[in-house]
């Protein structure tokens, strides 16, 4: 079986996360996302707007994800993918060679981030519609 992981905040879910879980799940055969706890994303200077057991639940609602485990800092990624044997890391290509270090361990992927849609912008603009 070959298992890809992907980490993220995935705060108010949208098509862009979906369509990166969607490529990043026909990289393998069982997908993990490991996903920001509350206490990680004030580190990363995030406040998401769900928790995280709300993000999580929307996560293992999704087709392509077979697993959702807490992302909780900046070192895990290392452990995680000896821990749960994994082939492939993915990520958006936000982080384009952030994480190339990786490459020792996995299979390291930054798939092209789909344009015009963030969770930012979706706050933004619904700050502004009810002004
Ligand atoms: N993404 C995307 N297209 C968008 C928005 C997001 O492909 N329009 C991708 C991002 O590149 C990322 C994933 O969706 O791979 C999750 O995005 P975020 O929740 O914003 O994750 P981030 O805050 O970048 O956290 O240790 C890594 C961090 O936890 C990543």
């Amino acid at each position: 079986m070959k298992k890809v992981i992907t980490y993220g905040t995935f705060d108010l879910l949208h098509y862009g996360h979906i369509l990166l879980l969607q490529r990043a799940k026909i990289l393998g055969d069982y997908l993990i996302v490991a996903l920001s706890t509350d206490e990680f994303n004030q580190l990363k200077g995030k406040s998401a707007y769900f928790t995280y057991d709300e993000r999580k639940m929307m996560l293992e609602a999704i087709k392509y994800v077979d697993l959702v485990i807490p992302e909780e800092n900046w070192e895990q990624k290392t452990n995680d993918i000896s821990r749960w044997d994994v082939d492939v890391f993915v990520m958006g290509d936000d982080w384009k060679g952030k994480f190339d270090q990786l490459s020792t361990l996995c299979d390291v992927i930054y798939l092209s981030r789909t344009p015009d849609i963030s969770t930012t912008s979706i706050k933004s603009s619904l700050q502004s519609a009810s002004q």
